[in-house]
């Protein structure tokens, strides 16, 4: 029978209105996600709320302080504190303090920033505070950082004595997250709650809440008032966090013994009376399956949903004596529990753990299982799953079963993955389809940014309100940060939805991205006479035919699908909603699968647009409306040839191209075309290795436009080539015999401003050339070209000629063998070989142009500490590395460490070097002092001397190590000279290194200032660069200590109070650090010099980029970022300055202000953006005093600088 269910009940209220929240729960189903369900919770039973943000835990945070921005309160009848701090240890141990004082206190975390609250929470145990921490499980970065779920983040923490609540579902994220707090607070001591990051925590599914009478109901307010009678204070003064001795601490430890034994029954009781009032019954180990169950699985998390379902399958028609033990508290591991919920008759049992302990004998689910039941005699097995956010299905849980079915079943297994060197995996079938009757599955693939995924979990809001159909979202997204793709997993059905697994058995694909259908197996859960929906220009059989693989048609005709095509982009833009296609194929998924009745589906369609773009007014209503019915009148059914397509011979194989390295075939050609999941363990390089230049092969195509070149109109600036965020626009400098083999069409022009190197050369062409396949079509060349001779053109219209064009470009010999030209300006530096090339980040990205910037300039020798951020996931997302190298195979090494400790990992880096090079100098010259003894031929000893001399010169030492190299390569018997074998071993210290530490604002003023402050005290000589998006622009764009007053920042959404942080002033209080603070677009010329006067200061040096991102919400898009540059430079918001200590021994300023006298372009520049512009309407009055102090705050600053570059220049004078 379908669940009759009210009306209207709408999430949108529950977290823009906090309906939800401020009116009493109500027993409604909502559809929400696992973040939402837990910080709904966590917000209501919380005196205060310390937070950092972390991916997947951030929308915890970022979901109490809309609350708090909004006034709702807890149950306490307050609006809970919601504090932004520094990095999780800050949070930790701000929570920590506000415990000890009485408080009640919660934080939301994952991954690294739980590992960073390990310190405290052993205080925080050690002294049994009521505290809940929620956490949204991550995996723990080893071989590489990852942003997925697995449970290796919690299992890290198991030994700090919190008491660990395992949630599976979104519905026991509410009622854990519940159960957590009553537990904490009954008991007294901490508890962590958690449950898969982005599997759970993502995932949208309809749920039941709590009504704020029924939480205070459950709350033991006794238990309240004795914690708050515990506060250390002046009227309860007592002593805590004593220093004890040998005689006293073991005792102590075990005095808790009693506490920790008491929290099964407490969790236990509160399951009852959360069962008696929800009908949800809970238990600590809970059994489903066969009452004589031979084999059980015991697991824990979202995992147990296949299981479950697919045991009570097998259970039902096949009688199979198997089932599942789910645990809930584990820790305190109660073993008399566990005990007690498994059936005598059990006689096999398979632990999976959700982790790798790399090591143990075992992971940690499966030691305790051992453990707790040693007496019962039974086999038990270990083995893994899900680790990395790997998948979990039914398939997979049917292969557990068969391994324990089995003469000698495999211990220590794996099961997901194919592991072909220690053979630990176990064997597979086919998907297995338990979605109870009744039940659509839908598959959407859409391009990053799209709006596919939004409109998605609208649909799921639209159908969950209005029908009486339970719905289910998971989204699943590639890594690159934009022109990904995204697949969207949705199911609707009459009976709750226990899926925790993508979909393998599709009624309806829907690919919104034309090029997607070829390029990816997308039909492959396509069900036998189900719906395909595609989003191209082909509306005819005939141009579909072409248009179409081989294999692809063969697929549609063998699985009979119902085939349709719209051609949403051209109605999107005839209804002027500029390409947008969200709307129109949203409207089309109602239309062709009639999960609602279609006149309904359009008017409920219709009442969400009004909603959604009330704000932004009638015409862009009545624009989406339009769209609306035209997508009705214009989808069209393909009747295609089955007989026909059904016996379609494959396409021509793809040959082998035995130029490209192995790793391209092993890993980047699967992973791109999303075929990972199969790549077997022994392709795997060691260590999470990952080869320099590999972006170059991942074309990815994701531009509409590209730019194409007037060689009438350019005037050889090279400017588009200085801005371009991907490297994909370049000058080339051409022989006269370059250019005659050139293709047709290839236009160039007479070169200015260089010298042909060979004599016989009497000039050299010029070209300028896009790779539009690496192209994003962010514009930003074509507004920055000061003669307009670059003019974006459709892809498809000139792709095929501007790559031929590229291809010979590119293989042609590198500028710098040609000519002769200045390189420490605009035009000279970009004829030098960019040494990141076609980076993932978004189009448009400010970050990206400087760190290429600096590549060309020193990339030959350039060492990288990265810190975590968005420099990290555009230069080192595995496996499109687009780091790449010079002629000889010398560019940029590239390492991050973590978020927190960039500054300190790059000065371990640089010490080392030192130490390194300082040896080899030593042995060269033990060499050079040795002339006797060393046999060493004269022309090598002279450039080892050449080189002694120069052994601190960048360019030099290269030059010299190079010939000393080439030289001591040329001696056959060199390896029979002590010396020469030895320093051929050091090679790679011969030429000096120049140190980079590169992050972001957040990095380098929050989470990592104490490192950043360390290692600018330190006198090394290396070079910091800080990308200052203003914001911690990786997790979404929360507000970081440099984010400036009044902006409209996650966790700031009333506008920031308090003004941007001056790094740089700190920084020049040192007196002996080099500090600049540059802007590319704004002033490129300042830029240029800062970077070469950073680069060849001998000491620290610090500079501070300008980089405007799209978590500023530029309107009309990035493309117009540079004139936002210019506007922050004009009006004095940002100001350009440096401070070179060198200039001291020379009589001249040290610092030098590069910005004129701020003009009254401030609100021009507000405007532009709406991270400051918002807030006029939505929180008009703070606009007006934020805004007004903002700008005192830019005056009070220039005027700081000026008076510093005034007072230089007097010193000088009375000198
Ligand atoms: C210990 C820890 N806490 C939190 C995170 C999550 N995290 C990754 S990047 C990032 C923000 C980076 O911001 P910023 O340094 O300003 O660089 P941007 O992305 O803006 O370039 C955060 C919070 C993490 N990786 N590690
Ligand atoms: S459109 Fe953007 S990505 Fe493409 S070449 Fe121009 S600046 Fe580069
Ligand atoms: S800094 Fe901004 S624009 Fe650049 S990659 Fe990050 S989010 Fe995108």
């Amino acid at each position: 029978m379908l669940r009759s269910r009210p009306k209207n009940v709408s999430f949108t209220n529950l977290l823009k209105k906090s309906s939800g929240l401020k009116r009493s729960f109500a027993k409604k189903l909502v559809p929400m996600d696992g973040n939402t369900a837990t910080s709904a919770i966590a917000y209501k039973m919380s005196d205060n709320i310390f937070l950092f943000p972390i991916t997947p835990a951030t929308p915890m945070s970022e979901n109490t302080d809309i609350w708090n921005s909004k006034g709702i309160k807890n149950v306490y009848d307050s609006v809970p504190d919601v504090i932004l701090m520094q990095s999780e240890g800050g949070a930790a141990g701000a929570l920590h303090g506000a415990c000890v004082s009485g408080c009640l206190p919660t934080t939301f975390t994952a991954s690294q920033g739980l590992l960073l609250m390990i310190p405290n929470m052993y205080r925080i145990s050690g002294e049994f505070w009521p505290t809940v921490f929620h956490v949204s499980a991550r995996v723990v970065g080893r071989n590489g950082l990852s942003i997925y779920g697995d449970q290796s983040d919690v299992m890290g923490v198991r030994a700090t004595g919190f008491a660990i609540l395992c949630s599976g579902t979104v519905q026991e994220c509410n009622d854990f997250a519940l159960l957590s707090h009553l537990s904490a607070f009954k008991s007294g001591g901490p508890f962590l709650h958690f449950f898969d990051g982005f599997r759970t925590s993502h995932e949208i599914s309809s749920i039941e809440n709590f009504t704020d009478e029924e939480l205070k109901k459950f709350i033991d307010w006794k238990a309240l008032e004795k914690h708050r009678k515990r506060a250390l204070n002046p009227e309860n003064p007592y002593c805590l966090g004593t220093v004890q001795q040998t005689d006293l601490g073991f005792q102590g430890i075990e005095s808790y013994n009693e506490k920790y034994n008491a929290i099964p029954g407490i969790v236990e009781n509160y399951m009852k009376q959360i069962g008696e009032l929800t009908g949800r019954k809970y238990h600590l180990f809970d059994y489903v399956g066969h009452p004589d169950a031979e084999h059980l699985i015991i697991m824990m998390g979202s995992g147990t949903q296949p299981a479950e379902e697919l045991i009570k399958k097998f259970v039902k028609e096949e009688n199979r004596k198997i089932g599942l033990i789910k645990v809930r508290l584990f820790r305190p591991f109660s073993k008399k529990h566990l005990l007690e919920a498994i059936p005598d008759s059990v006689k096999r049992i398979a632990v999976l753990d959700k982790c790798k302990e790399s090591g143990s004998i075992g992971e940690p689910l499966y030691l305790d299982v051992c453990c707790g039941l040693q007496e019962m005699g039974v086999k038990i097995i270990g083995g893994r799953y899900g680790v990395h956010g790997k998948e979990f299905t039914p398939s997979m849980v049917q292969a557990v079963f068969d391994n324990l079915k089995k003469k000698t079943p495999k211990n220590n297994f794996t099961v997901g993955i194919n592991d072909d060197v220690t053979f630990t995996s176990l064997e597979m079938g086919e998907p297995i389809d338990i979605m109870p009757k009744g039940t659509q599955q839908c598959v959407f693939w859409g391009i990053g940014s799209d709006g596919t995924v939004g409109a998605n979990k609208n649909a799921i809001k639209i159908i969950v309100d209005n029908t009486d159909l339970y719905g289910q979202g998971h989204f699943a997204y590639s890594a690159h940060k934009s022109g990904g793709v995204t697949i969207s997993h949705l199911r609707f059905g009459p009976k709750p939805i226990n899926a925790s697994y993508e979909i393998t058995n599709a009624d309806y694909i829907a690919c919104h991205c034309t090029p997607w259908v070829n390029k990816f197996d997308l039909l492959k859960p396509a069900k036998q006479n189900s719906i395909f929906l595609l989003n191209s220009p082909y509306n005819t059989v005939e141009e579909l035919e072409k248009f179409l693989t081989n294999e692809k048609k063969r697929e549609i005709a063998q699985k009979n699908l119902k085939f349709y095509n719209i051609n949403a982009s051209k109605i999107a833009v005839d209804a002027g909603l500029s390409g947008r296609i969200n709307m129109i194929m949203q409207t089309a998924f109602f239309k062709l699968s009639q999960v609602i009745e279609e006149k309904e589906a359009i008017e409920l369609l219709k009442k969400a647009i009004e909603k959604q773009y009330k704000i932004k007014g009638k015409t862009v209503i009545e624009k989406n409306c339009n769209a609306v019915d035209q997508t009705i009148e214009n989808i069209v059914e393909i009747s295609y040839p089955r007989e026909k397509w059904l016996n379609l011979k494959d396409s021509a194989v793809e040959e082998i191209d035995e130029s490209l390295p192995d790793y391209y075939y092993d890993i980047i050609k699967p992973v791109s075309n999303l075929q990972a999941n199969d790549i077997p363990v022994s392709k795997f390089p060691f260590c999470g290795y990952l080869p320099s230049s590999t972006s170059k092969y991942d074309k990815r195509g994701i531009a509409l436009t590209v730019p194409e070149w007037n060689s009438d109109k350019c005037v050889q600036c090279n400017l588009c080539s200085f801005v371009c965020p991907s490297s994909a626009i370049r000058p080339f400098l051409l022989t006269k015999s370059e250019v005659e083999n050139a293709p047709n069409g290839y236009q160039t022009l007479r070169a200015s401003g260089v010298k042909a190197k060979d004599a016989n050369e009497k000039s050299l062409d010029y070209k300028i050339q896009v790779s539009p396949y690496d192209c994003t079509g962010c514009n930003t060349c074509v507004v920055n070209c000061p003669t307009k001779a670059l003019e974006m053109r459709p892809l498809q219209e000139v792709a095929q000629k501007e790559q031929e064009f590229w291809d010979y470009s590119i293989n042609m010999d590198a500028n710098k063998k040609k000519a002769s030209f200045k390189t420490g300006n605009i035009k000279g530096s970009q004829f030098l070989q960019p040494l990141i090339e076609f980076p993932g980040a978004c189009a448009g990205c400010n970050e990206t142009p400087v760190v290429k910037l600096i590549t060309q300039l020193f990339g030959e020798q350039m060492m990288i500490a990265n810190s975590t951020g968005c420099s990290c996931v555009w230069g080192g997302t595995i496996p499109s590395n687009p780091w790449t190298t010079n002629e000889k195979g010398h560019g940029p090494s590239w390492g991050q460490s973590l978020f927190e400790d960039t500054a300190e990992y790059g000065l371990g880096m640089a010490k080392s070097t030192n130490t390194r090079r300082e040896k080899l100098k030593k042995l060269v010259e033990k060499a050079i002092k040795d002339k006797q003894g060393n046999e060493i031929n004269y022309e090598i000893m002279e450039t080892l001397q050449l080189w002694v001399n120069n052994f601190n010169d960048r360019e030099k030492s290269y030059e010299y190590g190079e010939q000393v190299k080439d030289m001591i390569l040329g001696e056959k018997n060199y390896k029979d000279n002590k010396f020469l074998k030895q320093i051929m071993q050091q090679k790679d210290m011969l030429a000096k290194k120049t140190q980079w530490i590169i992050g972001g604002d957040g990095w380098a003023n929050d989470i990592g200032f104490s490192g950043v402050d360390h290692v600018l005290a330190s006198g090394e000589n290396l070079n910091i660069l800080v990308l200052d998006t203003e914001a911690y622009s990786n997790t979404g764009g929360q507000a970081s200590k440099s984010t400036p007053r009044s902006t409209v920042a996650k966790f700031t959404a009333s506008g920031k109070n308090t003004k941007k942080k001056d790094l740089g002033s700190m920084a020049m209080t040192y007196g002996d650090v080099y500090v600049a603070s540059i802007s590319l677009n704004a002033n490129p010329k300042q830029a240029v010099k800062a970077l070469i006067e950073a680069e060849a200061y001998d000491g620290v040096s610090l500079i501070i980029a300008y980089t405007p991102c799209i978590a500023h919400g530029i309107k009309g898009g990035m493309g117009n970022s540079s004139e936002v540059n210019k506007l922050a430079l004009e009006s004095g918001y940002t100001t350009l300055f440096r401070f070179n200590p060198n200039n001291a021994k020379i009589n001249k300023p040290v610092f030098t202000l590069d910005s004129k006298k701020p003009k009254e372009v401030l609100d021009k520049f507000i405007k532009k953006q709406n991270r400051f512009d918002s807030l006029k309407f939505t929180y008009p009055e703070q606009a007006k005093i934020k805004l007004s102090q903002l700008q005192k705050d830019i005056v009070k600053k220039y005027n700081n600088y000026d008076r510093m570059a005034k007072s230089e220049k007097l010193n000088k004078k009375k000198k």
